[in-house]
Protein backbone atom coordinates (compact mmCIF):
# COMPACT_ATOMS: atom_id res chain seq x y z
CA UNK A 1 0.00 0.00 0.00
CA UNK A 2 1.31 3.11 -1.14
CA UNK A 3 1.18 6.56 0.86
CA UNK A 4 -0.82 9.50 -0.35
CA UNK A 5 1.71 12.11 -2.27
CA UNK A 6 1.48 15.24 0.87
CA UNK A 7 -1.58 17.60 0.66
CA UNK A 8 0.94 20.39 -0.22
CA UNK A 9 2.77 18.49 -3.07
CA UNK A 10 4.11 20.88 -5.61
CA UNK A 11 2.78 19.31 -9.35
CA UNK A 12 4.25 21.72 -11.44
CA UNK A 13 7.03 22.06 -14.70
CA UNK A 14 9.75 23.54 -15.92
CA UNK A 15 11.01 25.73 -18.70
CA UNK A 16 14.82 28.14 -19.02
CA UNK A 17 15.37 31.28 -20.05
CA UNK A 18 17.08 31.06 -23.51
CA UNK A 19 15.01 27.90 -24.53
CA UNK A 20 11.55 29.30 -24.04
CA UNK A 21 11.40 33.02 -24.18
CA UNK A 22 13.09 34.43 -27.61
CA UNK A 23 12.91 38.07 -27.59
CA UNK A 24 16.65 37.35 -27.38
CA UNK A 25 17.63 41.36 -28.08
CA UNK A 26 14.58 43.01 -27.00
CA UNK A 27 13.73 45.62 -23.91
CA UNK A 28 17.44 45.51 -23.10
CA UNK A 29 18.16 42.16 -23.16
CA UNK A 30 21.85 41.69 -23.72
CA UNK A 31 23.95 38.46 -25.42
CA UNK A 32 24.84 35.29 -22.95
CA UNK A 33 26.82 33.00 -24.65
CA UNK A 34 23.69 31.10 -26.03
CA UNK A 35 22.97 33.83 -28.20
CA UNK A 36 26.58 34.11 -29.25
CA UNK A 37 27.04 30.71 -30.23
CA UNK A 38 24.35 28.48 -29.93
CA UNK A 39 22.41 29.26 -32.92
CA UNK A 40 22.20 25.92 -34.63
CA UNK A 41 19.96 27.14 -37.45
CA UNK A 42 19.41 23.73 -38.93
CA UNK A 43 18.08 22.49 -35.33
CA UNK A 44 16.09 25.52 -34.30
CA UNK A 45 15.92 29.25 -33.41
CA UNK A 46 16.99 30.51 -29.81
CA UNK A 47 15.75 34.31 -30.74
CA UNK A 48 12.21 33.31 -31.44
CA UNK A 49 12.16 29.82 -29.33
CA UNK A 50 8.72 29.54 -28.25
CA UNK A 51 8.14 33.37 -27.90
CA UNK A 52 7.57 32.87 -24.08
CA UNK A 53 8.40 36.30 -23.80
CA UNK A 54 5.14 37.83 -25.39
CA UNK A 55 2.77 34.83 -24.92
CA UNK A 56 3.68 34.58 -20.77
CA UNK A 57 0.18 35.32 -19.64
CA UNK A 58 -1.35 32.94 -22.55
CA UNK A 59 1.24 30.26 -20.84
CA UNK A 60 0.39 30.87 -17.46
CA UNK A 61 -3.24 30.72 -18.19
CA UNK A 62 -2.57 27.34 -19.86
CA UNK A 63 -0.77 26.31 -16.92
CA UNK A 64 -3.72 27.63 -14.27
CA UNK A 65 -6.13 25.65 -16.68
CA UNK A 66 -3.33 22.47 -16.53
CA UNK A 67 -3.81 22.83 -12.80
CA UNK A 68 0.04 23.24 -11.69
CA UNK A 69 0.57 24.18 -8.39
CA UNK A 70 3.98 25.35 -9.21
CA UNK A 71 6.20 26.51 -12.49
CA UNK A 72 9.87 26.87 -12.75
CA UNK A 73 11.30 29.23 -14.96
CA UNK A 74 14.58 30.56 -14.92
CA UNK A 75 15.83 34.87 -15.48
CA UNK A 76 18.16 35.73 -17.79
CA UNK A 77 20.74 37.55 -16.25
CA UNK A 78 21.36 39.28 -19.66
CA UNK A 79 17.85 40.77 -18.89
CA UNK A 80 18.46 42.36 -15.61
CA UNK A 81 21.86 43.35 -16.14
CA UNK A 82 23.98 45.51 -17.84
CA UNK A 83 27.82 43.76 -16.41
CA UNK A 84 29.73 46.07 -18.33
CA UNK A 85 27.89 49.37 -16.79
CA UNK A 86 26.83 47.90 -13.94
CA UNK A 87 23.39 49.46 -14.99
CA UNK A 88 20.14 47.63 -13.76
CA UNK A 89 18.01 46.76 -16.68
CA UNK A 90 14.04 48.05 -15.52
CA UNK A 91 12.50 46.32 -18.45
CA UNK A 92 13.72 42.97 -17.35
CA UNK A 93 13.26 42.99 -13.74
CA UNK A 94 9.45 44.26 -14.89
CA UNK A 95 9.13 41.46 -17.32
CA UNK A 96 9.74 38.95 -14.25
CA UNK A 97 7.38 40.27 -12.07
CA UNK A 98 4.86 40.48 -15.06
CA UNK A 99 5.65 36.49 -14.47
CA UNK A 100 5.70 35.99 -10.87
CA UNK A 101 2.42 38.42 -10.50
CA UNK A 102 0.98 36.27 -13.26
CA UNK A 103 1.51 32.95 -11.62
CA UNK A 104 0.43 34.07 -8.00
CA UNK A 105 -2.87 35.45 -9.49
CA UNK A 106 -3.14 32.31 -10.81
CA UNK A 107 -2.57 30.17 -7.80
CA UNK A 108 0.99 29.11 -8.72
CA UNK A 109 4.20 29.04 -7.06
CA UNK A 110 6.89 30.33 -8.99
CA UNK A 111 9.76 28.59 -8.33
CA UNK A 112 13.05 30.69 -10.14
CA UNK A 113 16.49 29.48 -11.48
CA UNK A 114 18.50 32.06 -11.29
CA UNK A 115 21.40 30.55 -13.74
CA UNK A 116 20.50 27.92 -16.37
CA UNK A 117 23.27 28.07 -18.81
CA UNK A 118 22.89 31.81 -20.16
CA UNK A 119 26.26 33.51 -18.61
CA UNK A 120 26.81 37.23 -20.21
CA UNK A 121 28.89 36.96 -22.72
CA UNK A 122 30.53 40.42 -21.92
CA UNK A 123 31.83 38.12 -18.66
CA UNK A 124 32.81 35.30 -21.04
CA UNK A 125 34.89 37.99 -22.85
CA UNK A 126 36.53 38.64 -19.59
CA UNK A 127 37.26 34.88 -18.86
CA UNK A 128 34.23 34.06 -17.58
CA UNK A 129 34.12 31.34 -14.97
CA UNK A 130 37.76 31.96 -14.82
CA UNK A 131 38.05 35.46 -14.18
CA UNK A 132 36.68 35.73 -10.20
CA UNK A 133 35.09 39.09 -11.21
CA UNK A 134 32.13 36.45 -12.96
CA UNK A 135 31.51 35.57 -9.03
CA UNK A 136 30.97 38.98 -8.23
CA UNK A 137 28.98 39.77 -10.91
CA UNK A 138 27.07 36.68 -9.83
CA UNK A 139 27.27 37.97 -6.67
CA UNK A 140 25.66 41.58 -7.62
CA UNK A 141 23.32 39.77 -10.07
CA UNK A 142 21.71 37.65 -6.55
CA UNK A 143 21.43 40.45 -4.50
CA UNK A 144 19.40 42.71 -7.27
CA UNK A 145 16.86 39.21 -7.42
CA UNK A 146 16.37 38.97 -3.96
CA UNK A 147 16.38 42.84 -3.41
CA UNK A 148 13.22 42.90 -5.95
CA UNK A 149 11.50 39.94 -5.62
CA UNK A 150 13.01 38.18 -2.23
CA UNK A 151 9.53 39.06 -0.48
CA UNK A 152 7.71 36.76 -3.07
CA UNK A 153 9.37 33.90 -4.12
CA UNK A 154 9.31 31.23 -2.09
CA UNK A 155 11.88 29.03 -4.16
CA UNK A 156 15.14 29.56 -5.22
CA UNK A 157 17.57 27.57 -7.75
CA UNK A 158 20.87 29.05 -7.54
CA UNK A 159 22.76 27.49 -10.93
CA UNK A 160 21.21 24.60 -13.09
CA UNK A 161 22.64 21.22 -13.86
CA UNK A 162 26.38 22.69 -12.62
CA UNK A 163 27.60 18.68 -13.34
CA UNK A 164 26.16 18.95 -17.08
CA UNK A 165 27.97 22.41 -17.89
CA UNK A 166 31.47 20.75 -16.89
CA UNK A 167 30.82 17.70 -19.23
CA UNK A 168 29.75 19.81 -21.87
CA UNK A 169 32.11 22.51 -20.98
CA UNK A 170 30.29 25.01 -23.89
CA UNK A 171 27.62 25.68 -21.43
CA UNK A 172 29.98 26.79 -19.09
CA UNK A 173 31.32 29.67 -21.46
CA UNK A 174 33.58 29.30 -24.90
CA UNK A 175 36.37 31.79 -25.14
CA UNK A 176 36.43 34.10 -27.92
CA UNK A 177 38.95 31.92 -29.77
CA UNK A 178 36.41 28.92 -29.61
CA UNK A 179 39.07 26.58 -28.17
CA UNK A 180 37.44 25.00 -25.16
CA UNK A 181 39.05 25.39 -21.61
CA UNK A 182 41.62 22.72 -20.35
CA UNK A 183 40.40 20.46 -17.77
CA UNK A 184 42.65 22.76 -15.22
CA UNK A 185 41.20 25.33 -16.18
CA UNK A 186 37.57 23.66 -16.14
CA UNK A 187 38.29 22.54 -12.42
CA UNK A 188 39.14 25.70 -11.42
CA UNK A 189 35.72 26.97 -13.00
CA UNK A 190 33.78 24.57 -11.48
CA UNK A 191 35.69 25.81 -7.86
CA UNK A 192 34.25 29.05 -8.80
CA UNK A 193 30.87 28.58 -9.43
CA UNK A 194 30.91 26.06 -6.37
CA UNK A 195 32.27 29.24 -4.53
CA UNK A 196 29.89 31.96 -5.97
CA UNK A 197 26.91 29.45 -5.32
CA UNK A 198 27.85 29.12 -1.37
CA UNK A 199 28.31 32.79 -0.88
CA UNK A 200 24.08 33.52 -2.95
CA UNK A 201 23.50 30.49 -0.21
CA UNK A 202 24.83 32.91 2.67
CA UNK A 203 23.68 35.82 1.46
CA UNK A 204 20.20 34.78 1.02
CA UNK A 205 19.95 33.58 4.31
CA UNK A 206 21.35 36.56 5.71
CA UNK A 207 18.86 38.91 4.38
CA UNK A 208 16.60 36.89 5.92
CA UNK A 209 13.97 35.66 3.80
CA UNK A 210 11.05 33.83 3.92
CA UNK A 211 11.69 31.11 0.78
CA UNK A 212 13.89 28.64 0.88
CA UNK A 213 17.06 28.19 -1.98
CA UNK A 214 19.08 25.49 -3.38
CA UNK A 215 21.48 23.86 -6.16
CA UNK A 216 19.89 22.20 -9.18
CA UNK A 217 21.90 19.34 -10.32
CA UNK A 218 21.33 16.41 -12.91
CA UNK A 219 21.45 13.46 -10.52
CA UNK A 220 22.04 9.94 -12.40
CA UNK A 221 22.40 6.60 -10.48
CA UNK A 222 24.38 4.26 -11.56
CA UNK A 223 24.44 0.55 -11.40
CA UNK A 224 27.86 -1.74 -11.55
CA UNK A 225 27.95 -3.72 -14.76
CA UNK A 226 28.58 -6.74 -12.88
CA UNK A 227 29.94 -8.33 -9.33
CA UNK A 228 33.34 -7.54 -10.40
CA UNK A 229 35.25 -5.84 -7.32
CA UNK A 230 37.02 -3.67 -10.25
CA UNK A 231 33.35 -2.98 -12.02
CA UNK A 232 32.17 -1.54 -8.17
CA UNK A 233 34.99 0.98 -7.60
CA UNK A 234 34.68 2.47 -11.28
CA UNK A 235 31.00 2.83 -10.41
CA UNK A 236 31.76 4.29 -7.05
CA UNK A 237 33.82 6.41 -8.93
CA UNK A 238 31.68 7.45 -11.21
CA UNK A 239 28.86 8.25 -8.85
CA UNK A 240 31.23 10.40 -7.02
CA UNK A 241 32.66 12.39 -9.62
CA UNK A 242 29.89 13.25 -11.84
CA UNK A 243 26.92 13.52 -9.13
CA UNK A 244 27.97 14.06 -5.35
CA UNK A 245 31.14 15.63 -6.11
CA UNK A 246 29.16 18.49 -6.97
CA UNK A 247 26.46 18.27 -4.04
CA UNK A 248 29.08 17.53 -1.08
CA UNK A 249 30.48 20.71 -2.34
CA UNK A 250 27.26 22.65 -1.67
CA UNK A 251 25.88 21.01 0.97
CA UNK A 252 28.83 19.47 3.61
CA UNK A 253 30.85 22.37 2.12
CA UNK A 254 34.27 21.30 1.05
CA UNK A 255 35.34 19.25 -1.90
CA UNK A 256 34.94 15.49 -1.82
CA UNK A 257 37.83 13.58 -1.10
CA UNK A 258 38.00 11.38 -3.82
CA UNK A 259 37.29 14.01 -5.99
CA UNK A 260 40.73 15.70 -4.85
CA UNK A 261 42.30 12.82 -5.24
CA UNK A 262 40.94 12.34 -8.88
CA UNK A 263 42.12 16.19 -9.37
CA UNK A 264 45.52 15.99 -7.72
CA UNK A 265 46.51 12.87 -9.48
CA UNK A 266 45.72 14.45 -12.79
CA UNK A 267 47.41 17.85 -12.03
CA UNK A 268 43.58 19.69 -12.26
CA UNK A 269 43.38 20.66 -8.90
CA UNK A 270 42.45 24.10 -8.82
CA UNK A 271 44.07 26.80 -6.41
CA UNK A 272 41.74 27.64 -3.67
CA UNK A 273 42.23 30.79 -1.18
CA UNK A 274 41.18 30.63 2.30
CA UNK A 275 38.46 33.06 1.50
CA UNK A 276 37.11 30.15 -0.80
CA UNK A 277 37.35 27.44 2.10
CA UNK A 278 35.61 29.66 4.28
CA UNK A 279 33.19 30.67 1.54
CA UNK A 280 32.20 26.87 1.16
CA UNK A 281 31.85 26.10 4.79
CA UNK A 282 29.37 29.66 5.38
CA UNK A 283 26.78 28.57 2.64
CA UNK A 284 24.59 26.17 2.57
CA UNK A 285 21.24 25.14 1.08
CA UNK A 286 17.89 24.78 2.31
CA UNK A 287 16.90 21.85 -0.08
CA UNK A 288 18.34 20.13 -2.94
CA UNK A 289 16.85 19.72 -6.35
CA UNK A 290 17.73 17.42 -8.64
CA UNK A 291 17.09 16.75 -12.64
CA UNK A 292 16.77 13.31 -13.39
CA UNK A 293 16.10 11.35 -16.87
CA UNK A 294 18.05 8.53 -16.82
CA UNK A 295 20.80 6.41 -14.80
CA UNK A 296 24.32 5.32 -15.85
CA UNK A 297 25.49 1.40 -15.93
CA UNK A 298 29.73 1.24 -15.36
CA UNK A 299 32.04 -0.91 -15.92
CA UNK A 300 36.01 -0.96 -15.14
CA UNK A 301 38.03 1.38 -17.88
CA UNK A 302 39.68 -0.64 -20.40
CA UNK A 303 43.00 2.30 -20.28
CA UNK A 304 41.99 3.06 -23.68
CA UNK A 305 39.65 5.62 -26.05
CA UNK A 306 36.98 3.09 -26.03
CA UNK A 307 36.33 3.78 -22.50
CA UNK A 308 34.84 7.15 -24.25
CA UNK A 309 33.32 5.97 -26.94
CA UNK A 310 31.41 3.28 -25.22
CA UNK A 311 28.27 5.48 -24.74
CA UNK A 312 25.89 2.82 -23.91
CA UNK A 313 23.74 4.67 -27.45
CA UNK A 314 22.93 7.85 -24.56
CA UNK A 315 23.12 11.37 -26.65
CA UNK A 316 23.58 13.41 -24.23
CA UNK A 317 25.98 11.76 -21.07
CA UNK A 318 29.14 11.12 -22.31
CA UNK A 319 29.71 8.39 -19.86
CA UNK A 320 33.05 7.11 -19.95
CA UNK A 321 36.19 8.58 -19.54
CA UNK A 322 39.82 6.83 -20.31
CA UNK A 323 41.50 5.38 -17.07
CA UNK A 324 38.73 6.17 -14.66
CA UNK A 325 35.52 4.59 -16.10
CA UNK A 326 33.56 3.10 -19.32
CA UNK A 327 29.60 2.80 -19.89
CA UNK A 328 28.10 -0.57 -20.00
CA UNK A 329 24.39 -1.80 -21.79
CA UNK A 330 22.04 -2.38 -18.83
CA UNK A 331 19.49 -5.30 -20.95
CA UNK A 332 17.20 -4.41 -17.41
CA UNK A 333 16.52 -0.84 -18.58
CA UNK A 334 14.37 0.60 -21.74
CA UNK A 335 15.16 3.59 -24.20
CA UNK A 336 13.80 6.83 -25.54
CA UNK A 337 13.73 7.38 -29.75
CA UNK A 338 16.68 9.58 -28.82
CA UNK A 339 18.65 6.57 -26.66
CA UNK A 340 18.11 8.44 -23.53
CA UNK A 341 18.00 5.50 -20.74
CA UNK A 342 14.49 5.13 -19.19
CA UNK A 343 14.66 3.73 -15.45
CA UNK A 344 11.54 4.57 -13.04
CA UNK A 345 13.07 2.53 -10.64
CA UNK A 346 16.32 4.25 -11.05
CA UNK A 347 14.38 7.59 -9.83
CA UNK A 348 13.48 6.04 -6.39
CA UNK A 349 16.96 4.28 -6.35
CA UNK A 350 18.32 8.23 -6.60
CA UNK A 351 15.77 9.55 -4.54
CA UNK A 352 17.00 7.34 -1.54
CA UNK A 353 20.05 7.64 -1.99
CA UNK A 354 20.06 11.37 -1.91
CA UNK A 355 18.14 11.78 1.02
CA UNK A 356 20.31 9.31 2.75
CA UNK A 357 23.71 11.44 2.06
CA UNK A 358 22.11 14.66 3.17
CA UNK A 359 19.33 14.44 4.59
CA UNK A 360 17.53 17.35 3.04
CA UNK A 361 13.89 17.54 1.45
CA UNK A 362 14.13 17.30 -2.32
CA UNK A 363 12.56 18.17 -5.21
CA UNK A 364 12.53 17.28 -8.65
CA UNK A 365 12.78 20.10 -10.91
CA UNK A 366 13.64 18.08 -14.52
CA UNK A 367 12.20 14.71 -15.88
CA UNK A 368 10.65 14.22 -19.23
CA UNK A 369 10.18 12.54 -22.28
CA UNK A 370 11.85 13.96 -25.31
CA UNK A 371 9.95 13.04 -28.93
CA UNK A 372 9.31 14.36 -32.43
CA UNK A 373 5.52 14.83 -31.56
CA UNK A 374 3.02 15.14 -34.00
CA UNK A 375 0.64 17.41 -34.87
CA UNK A 376 -2.90 15.56 -36.35
CA UNK A 377 -5.21 16.98 -39.09
CA UNK A 378 -7.59 16.99 -37.06
CA UNK A 379 -5.43 19.51 -34.61
CA UNK A 380 -4.75 16.94 -32.27
CA UNK A 381 -1.07 15.37 -30.63
CA UNK A 382 -0.87 11.97 -29.29
CA UNK A 383 1.61 11.56 -27.25
CA UNK A 384 1.28 8.14 -25.32
CA UNK A 385 4.69 7.22 -25.11
CA UNK A 386 4.90 10.49 -22.63
CA UNK A 387 2.03 9.66 -20.73
CA UNK A 388 3.16 5.74 -19.64
CA UNK A 389 7.40 7.66 -19.38
CA UNK A 390 5.73 10.14 -16.52
CA UNK A 391 3.13 7.59 -14.63
CA UNK A 392 5.97 5.43 -14.56
CA UNK A 393 8.19 8.16 -12.24
CA UNK A 394 5.34 9.64 -10.66
CA UNK A 395 4.98 5.89 -9.15
CA UNK A 396 9.05 5.96 -8.64
CA UNK A 397 8.20 8.98 -6.30
CA UNK A 398 5.47 7.70 -4.39
CA UNK A 399 7.48 4.40 -3.62
CA UNK A 400 10.33 6.49 -2.77
CA UNK A 401 7.50 8.93 -0.45
CA UNK A 402 6.49 5.57 1.00
CA UNK A 403 10.05 4.25 1.78
CA UNK A 404 10.48 8.08 4.02
CA UNK A 405 12.31 10.25 1.50
CA UNK A 406 10.89 13.67 1.71
CA UNK A 407 10.20 14.55 -1.49
CA UNK A 408 8.37 17.72 -2.00
CA UNK A 409 7.43 18.62 -5.61
CA UNK A 410 8.10 17.18 -9.20
CA UNK A 411 8.25 19.32 -11.84
CA UNK A 412 8.96 17.24 -15.38
CA UNK A 413 10.50 19.43 -18.05
CA UNK A 414 8.65 20.43 -19.55
CA UNK A 415 5.54 23.11 -19.05
CA UNK A 416 5.39 23.66 -22.73
CA UNK A 417 7.52 23.03 -26.08
CA UNK A 418 10.73 24.65 -25.73
CA UNK A 419 13.95 24.27 -27.81
CA UNK A 420 15.73 21.36 -26.87
CA UNK A 421 19.44 21.60 -26.77
CA UNK A 422 20.70 19.51 -29.52
CA UNK A 423 17.53 19.03 -31.67
CA UNK A 424 15.47 22.11 -31.58
CA UNK A 425 11.88 21.84 -32.25
CA UNK A 426 12.02 18.26 -33.47
CA UNK A 427 12.77 17.00 -29.67
CA UNK A 428 9.98 18.23 -27.63
CA UNK A 429 9.15 17.68 -23.99
CA UNK A 430 6.17 20.15 -23.18
CA UNK A 431 2.67 19.77 -22.26
CA UNK A 432 1.38 21.98 -24.71
CA UNK A 433 2.67 21.72 -28.24
CA UNK A 434 4.33 24.81 -29.85
CA UNK A 435 2.95 25.18 -33.21
CA UNK A 436 5.69 26.84 -35.16
CA UNK A 437 4.71 25.98 -38.77
CA UNK A 438 4.09 29.33 -39.44
CA UNK A 439 7.33 30.88 -41.28
CA UNK A 440 7.53 33.90 -39.90
CA UNK A 441 7.24 32.66 -36.02
CA UNK A 442 4.27 35.14 -35.26
CA UNK A 443 1.35 33.24 -34.22
CA UNK A 444 3.21 30.00 -32.66
CA UNK A 445 -0.04 28.46 -31.65
CA UNK A 446 -0.46 26.52 -28.45
CA UNK A 447 -2.04 22.93 -28.40
CA UNK A 448 -3.01 21.08 -25.56
CA UNK A 449 -1.38 17.79 -26.02
CA UNK A 450 -3.13 14.17 -24.84
CA UNK A 451 -0.89 14.28 -21.54
CA UNK A 452 -1.98 17.64 -20.70
CA UNK A 453 -5.58 16.13 -20.19
CA UNK A 454 -3.92 13.46 -18.84
CA UNK A 455 -1.44 15.18 -16.31
CA UNK A 456 -4.80 17.64 -15.51
CA UNK A 457 -5.88 14.78 -13.70
CA UNK A 458 -3.36 13.32 -11.90
CA UNK A 459 -2.98 16.69 -10.28
CA UNK A 460 -6.92 17.01 -9.95
CA UNK A 461 -6.51 13.87 -7.85
CA UNK A 462 -3.30 14.47 -6.37
CA UNK A 463 -1.80 10.89 -7.43
CA UNK A 464 -2.13 8.37 -10.18
CA UNK A 465 -5.43 6.13 -9.77
C1 LIG B 1 18.64 19.25 -19.08
C2 LIG B 1 18.66 20.78 -19.17
C3 LIG B 1 17.47 21.34 -19.86
C4 LIG B 1 16.89 20.51 -20.98
C5 LIG B 1 16.91 19.03 -20.71
C6 LIG B 1 16.58 18.18 -21.91
O1 LIG B 1 19.94 18.80 -18.95
O2 LIG B 1 18.72 21.33 -17.88
O3 LIG B 1 17.80 22.67 -20.22
O4 LIG B 1 17.41 20.86 -22.20
O5 LIG B 1 18.13 18.61 -20.19
O6 LIG B 1 17.68 18.09 -22.74
P1 LIG B 1 17.62 18.12 -24.31
O7 LIG B 1 16.97 19.40 -24.65
O8 LIG B 1 19.03 18.04 -24.78
O9 LIG B 1 16.83 16.93 -24.72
Amino acid sequence: QLDNFPANFLWGASISAYQAEGAFDTDGKLLSIIDKYLHPEDVANFDVASDFYHHYKEDIQLFAELGLKAFRFSIAWTRIINVETQEINEKGLAFYQQVIDECFKQGIEPIVTMYHFDLPYFLEKKGGWKNPETCDAFLTYANVLFEAYGDQVNYWLTINEQNTMILHPGAIGIPENGELPSKKELFQMNHAVLVAQAKTFKLYHELNLKGKIGPAINLTAMYQATASPDDAIAAHNWETLRGWSFLDAAVRGKHNYLFEKYLHDRQWYPTITSEDTLALQEGAPDFIAINYYSTATIAASKNDGSDVSARAGDQQIMLGEEGVYRAAENPYVGKTPYGWVVDPTGLRLTLRKLYDRYNLPILITENGYGAPDKLEEDGTIHDPERITYLTQHIQAIQEAITDGVDVFGYLPWSAIDVVSTHQGFNKRYGFIYVDRTDHELKELKRIKKDSFYWYQQVIARNGLE
